[in-house]
Formats: structure tokens, C-alpha cells, sequence
């Protein structure tokens, strides 16, 4: 499509679906019309996918995930198509900055953190490869909360309103419903059972195509969005009760309300279980109905569906197909289970406990009553089966949902190699011995077309001059770049392209945030969802040692620095919103410092989101992967900074391991105890006050932050990070703290051989398109969906 054509096609939409003429459009009306002009280009091989899986009665995918972080869809979109070139003459040509055209549109949040963008990477590779694939999940009408920082640096939380605006990129299926029950009473009849429930929701599709690479594949993401069974009381309004009137309609629209902002802590609300089981039952349903319209035998249902649950969210689908097929279509029990196993594979994303969701009994009985007697029946029937196990699904009045998810599943995957290992050894390591084939690793992975065509034009044009075209859904071909890092030519151009992104993040970071940045120095970046395991407390402590050692020694030869933060803390982590805090307040003071102003600066911008990583990671040089190891299941930031040629500081932890092995030791700045050596060191009970007694650097560093240094004297205000520090520590800060400034200090001599510090970035990107989600799906396909490209 020429640019002329995309411009009448944008003025057609501009007029017909906008209602506006040219002279009158918004940015908003211009970016609709854009966004409608190229949906109209994804329609055709979004049939063309639809109809081809149809002919050849394709087993399909089913992605059941609670979190899809897609962010913007737009600039992906034109770029899938081909057309950004054409995009580019034909919005200017209207009259409008482009760039502008692309930043109006808001970030679809529907996700926390690494679990929800895995899934959106997912989305793409799949659509790329030409895999028959329905992704599932809420239409949150509120996405994860924007982040603020008030007058003091704590953080503030407000509703995000994605959809206050038209969305633009979904169809509204009507037609596609459900109705979802809750609660109720279950009769006996004959061998099975029927669930009366008390109350109900109706789910409705919304789908939205994902478009892969070059047009060639589409595939549907269809989110369910709750709504009442009758939408309004007229009874009650005729009476005057004109909020009565409404509240069915609040009442079931609560369901798809808003996203529960918690990332790797399980919160045990009765709202989220009724999130959990409205979507999964819902796509159950809709994967049924479609089944049934190409076959009429259910126990060839796995040979034409598999099912993925993302985490053990969608957990109760193993019960509620298991209903399903039992109850509502009369097949015998047994075979209901295995049936149902078949199809299902289970994602497990964390081994800390605090994860892993466990939920009252008595809740499950009084949401899903049917579904509890069935996960009775189960766990019953693996005890029967294997007498000789001590694990059971309920267990002190809970019921574990990772114990069922792995019951029903047929494949069970980690999501790093090491992670994987842990699983077997760690919570999952008798129903390992039980099922030894069922594990499998799946390192996980990032789409290049988002996180590093889109994000980095730059690098893009560098590769493609290089190896020429195709790498892009070819990302294996980086390691093609190799011979050429070997040219000075090519490693000027390299780091002039990181140069030339770090002019724009720091002309960015002074329009926004009004702090000055030099574009010269390191760009060192730590970003990621709060938490205690995630170690950014580290970072700040590691950050205010350094400026103390830069005061005392200021010509010691320090690499100048950026050190940048971005991330949200979930509303109730009480000790991570302190963490936030303390980090906002010790930029506050390093800021205001004019004897270091040269050679450190903190920034942290508020509401770091997809968008913003697209902006920092082509900007960044050291890249934070800073866990207490055995702690971060995977990791897919790390791969997106390698991969956009940042080095990497970091532990032995996720798929930082894969990371060093792929780049080299020599290349990667690691640092920190082993996931066997953190075990062994909780077992002395002070190992926390030894290791500060045994640094200087962190003992004043600690006692800084306690002196009231970073809170205008008040020494209580971080007493809940310091105090845990020194007794507790039980992600072992200060343990790994000498290491980690050791390790900084070998990041500071690698920047002064700066044509070197190019040499090994760009070896960072040459050897990491083995980490590309094209590789991760090709891997689930093979191994736990048994499903063949169609393309
Ligand atoms: C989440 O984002 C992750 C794990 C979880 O259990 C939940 Cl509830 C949310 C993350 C992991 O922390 C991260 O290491 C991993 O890369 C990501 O999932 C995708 O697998």
C-alpha cells in the first residue's frame, strides 16, 4: 500500500468513522483513523488465518492467561504490515507529527509485570509462526494503576482509564456469550451431579487480531468482559429506587473491573477467585462450542485443542472441563479426567511460596461448590493410583492450586533452565518422582519485531546493512554480525547508534522530569516491578556507598553515572513503597550534591510501563539483573537489554545463566552467591550483621539512611528496610553486597576501554537471538502442544 492509498484510506475513516473532515480532526480523531485504516490491512490475513485453520480442522492453541501486557498496539501493527514508511509520508502529508500520532495512544496495561508480557511476546511469536492460536483472557476496564510520586517521593496510585477513550483495535462479539454461574447447590443425579448457582454473569467477547510478522499470520486475542444477565431493574425504577435499579448491572461489571495490581504475591480475595474462574470458564465454553462445530467424538478433543495455563490463575480449568465433559455431557469420570488432561499444559513462573495460590476451602466450596467436590475426587483418585504419595491438592483446609494444576496437566514447564531444575528439586520434586516425564524447561523469550525493531530503528538498520534482511523472525542470524565486531567501522556505528538513543533518553528525562542528565555517562538501569527479592534496595545502598566514596576520593577515577530506576510497587507491599521511597529521596539529596554532579546522578521516573522500556532499554549500558539467586524464575527484561546491547551485572539467577553462557563470562559482570550458597548461608541466623560488620561501605551506608540523611533528619523513617536488613535479610543483601561493589567497581575500569565496552555490546547483541519468543513457541509447540505451523 503507497502512501497515497493509506492517506485516502485514513481520510475515508477520518470521515466515516471519526465523522470529521480534516480541518476539524484531533489528534485523537487522526490516530483512530490510522488505527482503523491499517486494522482494515490485518482484517485479510486475519480471515485468511481464521479460514485456513478451519479447512484443515488444525489442532489449536488456547493461551488462558490472566495478563496480557500488550502496551501499544498501533506502531506494531504498521510495522507487522509493512507500512511504516507509508504511514510516516502519508500522516505528515495530513498535517500531523507522526511521532505524536503514535504516543496518543495509552499503554494497554492488562498486566503486572514479566507474566503478562511473556504472554503478549507469546501472542506475537505465535501469529509470526503461524500457529493456530485463541489468546484468552479479562477486558480489564482498568489496567494496572498509574503511578505517581507525591511531594515527599512515596508512591500514589490512581485508576488507569485505558478505555475511557474507543479502544479502536476490537470487534464486539455479541453473539459470543456466556452465561457464568456462582455459588448455589449441587444434586446428586444418577452417577453425575447438577450445580444450580446462585448467582450469574454473562461473559462477552471482545476480540482483538494480532497481526504477525509481514501480514502473513493472524491470530485472535478474545478478552471477556462481564456484564448482568438483565442489564436494569425497571421494577425497582418504577418504584423510585433508582439506584437499585442499577446495581445488578455494577454488580457483574465488578468481575472485569480491574486488574488486582499484585505481581508474584497471591492475594486470596474472593473477587479474584470469580475473576479466575469467569474467564477460564468462558473460554472453556467458547473451545467446546467450536469443537463441537468440526467434531462430534469429545475423546478426540486433545487431539485437536491444547489448553496453556499461564501460572496457575487459570487453574480451574482443569476441574471445570472436567465438569464439563462429566456432568454436562455425560462422559464417565475417569475418563473426563484423563480427557481433560490431555489437553491441558500448566506455565509455572515462581517458586516462592508467596506465589503460589492456595485458596480457602471453604471459599471454593462456597464459590464453586461442584468444582470442590470434583478436586476432592481427583486428588482422591491420584492418591488411589500412586498410594505410596505424601502430596495431596487439599491440605489444612486449602486447596493448592500449582498441586492441581500439575495433577491435570499433561506437561508441566519452568521457564528458565534453572528454574526448571529448582522445580523438580524444590515444591514440585515428589510429584516429580511420581511423573518424571512430565517437567519440561521453556526458556522464555522476548518478540525482536517490539523490543528491538520497533524500540530501536536504529540497531535495526545497523543489523539489517550487516546481515541483510530477514533477521527478524530469523533472530538466530544475529550471531552473522560476529565477524563484523571485529571492524572499528562497524563498532563506531554501533556505538554511535547508543549514543544517539541516549541523547533522546536524556533530552527526554530533562523535558519530563527536569533533571539534567549527561548523555556521556553510563546509563545504568534497574527496571522492573518492585520487590524485596528483586533487590533494588541493593542498587540504592550500592548507590549511596558510591557517593560517599566519590566525596571523600573524587579523582579516583569513577566511570560517571546515571542511575536509573523505573517500576511500581503493588498498593499493599508495604516494605517496597519504603524502598521507592528511600530511592526517591536519596536521588533528592545525590541530586542536589554539586561536588558529584559530574559523576552521579539517581533518576527515577514515575509509571514505568511498556512504553517507557522501549524508550530506556536502546539507551541503556549496564543493565541490573540483581536478584537473590534462586529467586527470579526467568527474567525477560535481561534479554531485551542484552539483546539491545547493554551489559549485564548480575547473579546466578533465571535466565541470566543462559544469558553468560550465550555472551561469555568474560563478558558479563557477575556477582553474588549461588542459589545453593543463599540456602546454605540462612542457615546461620546473623549471617546479615556478619556481613556488615565485615564492610565498611555497607555499615555506612546502613547508618546513613538511620542517621536521617535521606529524610530531613527523621531517623525512623526507613527503620522497616534497615532494621530487616540487619536482622532478617532474608534476600541476603548483605551477604552479596561486597561482591556487587566489587563488581561495580570492574563495570567502571570496563567503561574507560570504551571501544572494548562497544565490542562486548555488540557481542551482547550477536549472541542473544536465541532469545527470541519465536524459539521459546517453537519449543511449546514441539514439546507440549504436539501443533504444526501452518505457515
Ligand atoms: C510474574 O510476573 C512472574 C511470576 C509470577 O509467579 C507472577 Cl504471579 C507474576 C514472572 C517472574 O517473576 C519472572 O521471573 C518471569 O520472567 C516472568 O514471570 C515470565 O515467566
Amino acid at each position: 500500500m503507497s502512501a497515497t492509498e493509506l492517506r485516502d484510506a485514513i481520510l475515508k475513516h477520518l470521515e466515516y468513522s471519526q465523522g470529521k473532515d480534516l480541518a476539524h480532526a484531533s489528534l485523537y480523531d487522526m490516530r483512530m483513523a490510522l488505527t482503523l485504516a491499517i486494522r482494515d490491512k490485518v482484517i485479510e490475513p486475519w480471515f485468511r488465518a481464521t479460514r485456513a485453520t478451519y479447512a484443515a480442522q488444525s489442532k489449536r492453541v488456547y493461551y488462558l492467561s490472566m495478563e496480557f501486557l500488550i502496551g501499544r498496539l498501533l506502531e506494531d501493527a504498521i510495522m507487522n504490515v509493512g507500512l511504516t514508511e507509508s504511514a510516516r509520508e502519508a500522516v505528515l502529508g495530513l498535517g500531523f507529527d507522526f511521532e505524536a500520532v503514535l504516543n496518543d495512544e495509552p499503554d494497554a496495561a492488562l498486566g503486572n509485570g514479566g507474566l503478562g508480557r511473556l504472554a503478549a511476546c507469546f501472542l506475537d511469536s505465535m501469529s509470526t509462526l503461524g500457529c493456530p492460536a485463541y489468546g484468552y483472557g479479562i477486558r480489564y476496564e482498568h489496567g494496572l494503576f498509574r503511578q505517581s510520586f507525591g511531594p515527599d517521593g512515596r508512591q500514589i496510585e490512581t485508576a488507569e482509564d485505558w478505555l475511557r477513550q474507543s479502544h479502536g483495535w476490537e470487534f464486539e462479539r455479541p453473539e459470543a456469550a456466556f452465561r457464568i454461574g456462582f455459588g448455589g447447590t449441587v444434586a446428586e443425579s444418577g452417577r453425575s451431579a447438577v450445580w444450580t448457582p446462585e448467582s450469574a454473569v454473562m461473559a462477552k467477547a471482545y476480540d482483538t487480531p494480532i497481526v504477525g510478522w509481514q501480514g502473513k499470520w493472524a491470530n485472535t486475542l478474545r478478552l471477556w468482559g462481564a456484564e448482568p444477565l438483565r442489564a436494569f431493574d425497571l421494577n425497582a425504577f418504577n418504584k423510585g429506587d433508582f439506584t437499585g435499579a442499577a446495581a445488578p448491572e455494577a454488580l457483574a461489571r465488578t468481575i472485569s473491573r480491574v486488574l488486582y495490581p499484585d505481581d508474584t504475591t497471591a492475594q486470596g480475595k474472593e473477587l479474584r477467585l470469580k475473576q479466575e474462574f469467569f474467564f477460564t470458564a468462558a473460554s472453556l465454553r467458547d473451545i467446546l462450542r467450536r469443537f463441537a462445530s468440526e467434531h462430534s467424538d469429545l475423546s478426540a478433543l486433545s487431539s485437536r485443542v491444547a489448553i496453556q495455563m499461564n501460572d496457575t490463575h487459570p487453574a480451574i480449568a482443569g476441574p471445570e472441563l472436567v465438569r464439563l465433559l462429566h456432568d454436562e455431557r455425560g462422559m464417565e469420570f475417569d475418563k473426563a479426567v484423563e480427557t481433560a488432561r490431555a489437553c491441558l499444559g500448566y506455565t509455572n513462573h515462581t517458586l516462592m511460596p508467596e506465589a503460589l495460590e492456595r485458596w480457602p476451602e471453604t471459599l471454593m466450596a462456597q464459590v464453586l461448590p461442584r468444582h470442590m467436590q470434583i478436586i476432592e475426587r481427583i486428588d482422591a483418585g491420584h492418591a488411589r493410583q500412586y498410594p505410596s504419595r505424601t502430596v495431596s491438592i487439599v491440605e489444612n483446609g486449602e486447596v493448592k492450586m500449582g498441586e492441581l494444576s500439575f495433577i491435570m496437566a499433561n506437561k508441566v514447564n519452568g521457564v528458565s533452565a534453572l528454574h526448571t531444575e529448582l522445580v523438580k528439586d524444590t515444591v514440585f520434586a515428589e510429584l516429580h518422582a511420581l511423573h518424571p516425564d512430565r517437567i519440561v524447561n521453556e526458556t522464555n523469550g522476548v518478540t525482536p519485531r517490539r523490543w528491538v525493531k520497533g524500540a530501536n530503528p536504529g540497531l535495526a538498520g545497523l543489523i539489517t546493512e550487516t546481515i541483510g534482511e530477514g533477521w527478524e523472525d530469523h533472530l538466530e542470524r544475529l550471531v552473522e554480525l560476529e565477524p563484523a565486531i571485529g571492524d572499528q567501522g562497524f563498532r563506531d556505528r554501533f556505538a554511535a547508534i547508543k549514543a544517539e538513543n541516549k541523547v533522546a533518553l536524556a533530552n527526554w528525562i530533562g523535558t519530563e522530569m527536569g533533571i539534567p542528565v549527561n548523555p556521556d555517562a553510563m546509563f545504568d538501569v534497574q527496571i522492573k516491578r518492585f520487590h524485596e527479592y528483586k533487590r533494588q534496595h541493593l542498587n540504592i545502598l550500592e548507590t549511596i556507598a558510591l557517593w560517599q566514596e566519590i566525596r571523600a576520593n573524587p579523582d579516583a577515577g569513577w566511570a560517571p553515572r546515571v542511575k536509573i530506576f523505573g517500576g511500581k510497587a503493588a498498593p499493599g507491599y508495604v516494605m517496597a513503597k519504603e524502598i521507592i521511597h528511600l530511592i526517591n529521596n536519596v536521588a533528592r539529596i545525590i541530586n542536589a550534591d554539586k561536588t558529584t554532579r559530574e559523576l552521579l546522578t539517581v533518576v527515577y521516573p514515575p509509571n514505568y510501563n511498556v512504553t517507557m522500556a522501549e524508550r530506556l532499554i536502546p539507551a541503556s549500558d549496564l543493565s541490573e539483573q540483581i536478584s537473590t539467586a534462586g529467586k527470579e524464575a526467568s527474567g525477560t527484561g535481561n534479554m531485551k537489554f542484552s539483546l539491545n546491547g547493554a551489559l549485564t551485572i548480575g547473579t546466578l539467577d533465571g535466565a541470566n545463566v543462559e544469558i553468560r553462557d550465550l555472551v561469555g563470562a568474560e563478558n558479563f559482570f557477575l556477582f553474588g552467591m549461588t542459589a545453593d550458597e543463599v540456602v546454605e548461608c540462612r542457615k546461620t541466623p546473623d549471617h546479615a550483621a556478619r556481613a556488615i560488620a565485615q564492610s565498611k561501605r555497607l555499615k555506612a551506608a546502613i547508618e546513613m539512611i538511620e542517621s536521617g540523611a535521606f529524610s530531613h533528619g527523621d531517623k525512623a523513617m526507613y527503620r522497616g528496610v534497615t532494621q530487616n536488613l540487619r536482622t532478617h535479610d532474608y534476600f541476603t543483601v548483605c551477604a552479596d553486597f561486597d561482591s556487587y561493589w566489587d563488581a561495580q567497581r570492574r563495570v567502571d575500569r570496563a567503561w574507560f576501554q570504551r571501544d572494548d565496552w562497544t565490542r562486548i555490546a555488540a557481542l551482547n547483541t550477536a549472541r542473544t537471538g536465541w532469545f527470541s519468543s519465536d524459539r521459546t513457541i517453537k519449543g511449546y509447540m514441539a514439546d507440549i502442544w504436539k501443533v504444526a505451523p501452518m505457515i
